[in-house]
Parts: C-alpha cells; structure tokens; sequence
C-alpha cells in the first residue's frame, strides 16, 4: 500500500495545520509551504466543478433584500407582521434586472424568505405571504417576477430562503419544521425553472415551545443537489461556495479556495478557527470551496429611507471590486427595493458608475497578445516574463491562474523593467481566479511575475497589464 501520509505536504519542518490556522495566516501563508515534488500516491489536488467555474467567473451578482423589513424599516422582523403591510407601490423586477446588468451584474440573488418568515411567492406551507397582502389584489408571485426578469436581461437566478423562521408556528419542533422547510425549498425549486445558486443563512434560534430548532442540513443539502443538480450551494459551510467571514466586503489575503471542511462543520458554526478558515481557507484543503464576499452598498441589508445619503460611493464600490474579486472571490453586492419595489435612483446611479469607473481603469490590457515565457526555475517555482513591446503607464495589474487545473501559487513578486533593471512593483500571496495589484503607475516595457512559493507545480499564470 502507498503511505497515507503524504511527506510532500507535511514535512516535519512546517507548521502544524491548527497553528497555521490558528492566528499567523497571512504571514505563514508563504512560509510554511512546503518545498519539494508531490508524491505520485498523492491524490489529486481540488478543483472547481463546472458549476463553480462558472459561479466565480460571473465576478458580480447583486443581493435584493425585500419584504416585510422594507415596510417597517427594521433589519429582522420578528414574524408578527401583518402580510397586509406588504404593498409596493410600483414593484418592477425588471427595473432590478437592468439595473444589475447596467452596472456589470450577472447573476442576481432575492430574498425569497427572510428571518420573519414572510414568503414573497404564494406557498402552500403558510398564510404568511404575498397571497395574504394588498399587492396585485393577493395573486402576486415577486419570486416569480423577480425569476421572469432576469431571464429576460440574461442574469442568472438565485435565492436566498432563511431556515431561521420567525413566524412559523412549527420553528423549533425539530422534525416538523425541517418538512415545511423542505416543501418550501420544494416549491421553490421546482417551479421556477433553472436556479443556479442557493444561499443558506445560518442564523438559529428557539421555536414558540422554547426549542432550539435543529436543522437537517444533511437533507437540506440533498434536497437542492436532487431538484437542482447544477445550482451552487452557499453557506458557512458551502458545500459549494463559502461565506469570507465578513459582511465589510473584504475576502482574505490569501485566499484559497481550498478548505478542510470540518474546520466549518454547519452553517453559522463560530470560533477563531472557523473565521480563519473563512478568511483564508486552507492551502492543504480537501474540498474546493470558494469564498463569496457579501456586503451592502449602504449600512442595512434592507431598505431604510434614512439610509438615502448613505449609499456606497463610487471609489467605495470600486474598492470592493478590488478587495473580493481582485482576491481571488465573488462580490455579492446588496442593492435593497425601495416601498416603491423599485432600487432608489441613488444606488442605480452608483452600479452604472461603478461599471463605467471599472471599465475606465480595466478597459484596455497592454498585455493584451504580447507573448509571454513560461519558465519553471524550481518544482514549485516559476517566472513568467511579459515583454509589453513598448513602455507603457501601468497601474494595475491582473493576475489569473488556470483555476479549472486547482490553485497553487503561494506568494509570488512582481517586477517590472523600463529598460533600466528589474525593480519590485509589488509582492503578494495566494492569486487563484484573480489577483488585483494596484501599483505605483510607472512606465514599463516589461513585467515579470516571480512565482516563490507553490502547494503544487504552478500552471501557467495570466498577467494583464491596465
Ligand atoms: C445575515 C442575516 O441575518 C442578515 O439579515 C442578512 O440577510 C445577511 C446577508 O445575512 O446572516
């Protein structure tokens, strides 16, 4: 038999897995990489399934949280809300959509269902639900024209469906409630066609009878992969995707999309360790789980008319770009439905101008058909030199591994030469899907990417040049 133990990724001069885990991850990122040859008993290293592929190559997706909150201007309710306070004035999906799509969007998650419980599709599970309120005389799905719009504009779908469940009567007797959260999990899978991502909040709390509800996640889980076999799911604890560990928009620096997956055993699982392994995950991670990174463009999840004047600026919004995109994740950005049901003009202005400020500062790579050598100075090392053919102003610079081939890179330099010598623009970690550097604007003719360190042999990294 072959050692189980593979000596390639724990040689006894690095540092134990909890330790790393533990508080020094950034600065042992780098250092504790392991030098040498994999083993060929070693299995192989994780990669993304299709779905997830496509998931991160999206880079943006609006978050809509609507409902009962938007109507009583809190950020939970707590279920005793009367459906009839539901009453957009002027609800278009549509609106939403181009809004999404305008400012660079394409994918889009709803809040099907929040803490309070209040259902914004016509289920058979509960009275607590759009069918109960004044909006389109009680026969309105928002689910379903929130669906119909973005296939309209070309957005992916998701939603979003709490657990945690406010107002419902069976919350907290264990078994009861896990099948009226199935059957709407059921309802919502089944008949709005393709749902390419599923979000699961973590939050828990005690039913009407003083029971803590305990969820089924094992089922939960099992129930989407069977009604919707291509969809990601997302949680703490993925399987798919996982949450960054932060609601302030910054992914880890570094950030593998590997992680162990007992280190986040259930959704809303707490502790150092569990938020490390959010951050950063995990170079030596059994299973690929990439991390998306949630935030709000104004201080709520919902809307709050007082929160007019406190919508994200444009530098902010690019800045977000930056920090989850540009490190290796997925920008979810909240964008909440106004009492109108319409996105207020404020935020639709900020996605059009974070669109069109992205375009200006990544319209036009220099790198763009220049050749660039490969060159392997090590089994976990490489350079990649990029000769840019003229001097160019840089200011940004993208980095991308093949992630369809796994993760790997450790920390990496980055040098450019204006015919006078190399000289080091900036010096980073983990790359994956993307690596955003924003350097010094300088006048170079070439680049060069120095690969240091690696969890396996680096495939060919992409660089463009801005
Ligand atoms: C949290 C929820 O409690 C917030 O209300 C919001 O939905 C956020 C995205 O997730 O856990």
């Amino acid at each position: 038999m072959p050692p189980r133990v593979r000596p390639s990724v724990r040689p006894a001069a690095t540092i134990p897995r909890r330790a790393f885990l533990a508080g020094t991850v950034a600065a042992a990122a780098g250092a504790c990489v392991p030098r040498g040859a994999r083993s060929p008993f070693d299995p192989p290293r994780p990669r993304p399934s299709p779905a997830q592929l496509a998931w991160q190559r999206e880079e943006r997706s609006l978050f809509l949280h609507f409902g009962v909150n938007t109507f009583t201007d809190r950020e939970w309710g707590d279920g005793r809300e009367r459906p009839g306070i539901f009453a957009p004035s002027a609800l278009d999906a549509a609106q939403w959509a181009r809004a999404a799509r305008d400012g660079g969007f394409r994918s889009a998650i709803l809040t099907a269902k929040h803490h309070d419980g209040f259902c914004l599709w016509p289920t058979a599970t509960t009275t607590h639900s759009v069918s109960a309120s004044p909006w389109r005389d009680g026969v309105g799905d928002v689910v379903g024209e929130f669906v119909q719009a973005c296939r309209t504009t070309g957005l992916e779908v998701g939603l979003y469906c709490s657990p945690w469940d406010r107002n419902n009567p069976a919350y907290g007797d264990s078994p009861r409630y896990n099948d009226l959260y199935c059957e709407q999990l059921t309802e919502l899978l089944t008949r709005y066609g393709r749902i390419a991502e599923v979000w699961f909040d973590g939050a828990n709390g005690e039913g009407p009878n003083g029971k803590r509800q305990e969820y089924d996640w094992p089922r939960f889980i099992g129930l989407v992969r069977r009604l919707q076999p291509d969809a990601v799911i997302f949680s703490d604890a993925g399987p798919d995707v996982r949450w960054c560990g932060n609601e302030r928009g910054l992914a880890g620096d570094p950030n593998w999309s590997t992680v162990d997956p007992a280190a986040v055993p259930y959704p809303g699982a707490s502790g150092d360790q569990v938020t490390a392994m959010l951050q950063h995950g995990d170079p030596f991670g059994s299973v690929w789980r990439p991390a998306e990174t949630n935030t709000s463009i104004r201080p709520g999840w919902f809307y709050h008319p007082a929160e007019d004047g406190r919508v994200r600026g444009v530098d902010e919004l690019v800045d977000l770009y930056f920090t989850s995109v540009g490190r290796n994740s997925k920008l979810l950005l909240n964008v909440p439905p106004d009492r109108r049901g319409l996105l207020h003009e404020t935020d639709v202005t900020r996605l059009r101008s974070m669109r069109d400020r992205l375009a200006s500062i990544l319209g036009e790579d220099a790198a763009e058909g220049r050749p660039v050598s490969w060159r392997r100075t090590g089994p976990r090392a490489a350079h990649a030199d990029l000769d840019l053919g003229r001097p160019v102003r840089v200011g940004v610079v993208r980095l991308e591994e093949p992630i369809e081939r796994g993760q790997a890179v450790a920390r990496y330099s980055l040098l450019a030469n204006d015919g006078g010598g190399w000289q080091t623009l900036s010096r980073g970690t983990t790359i994956g899907y993307a690596k955003l550097e924003r350097v010094e604007p300088a006048t170079v003719s070439r680049l060069r990417v120095v690969i240091e360190e690696a969890v396996a042999e680096p495939a060919q990294v992409r660089v463009r040049a801005y």
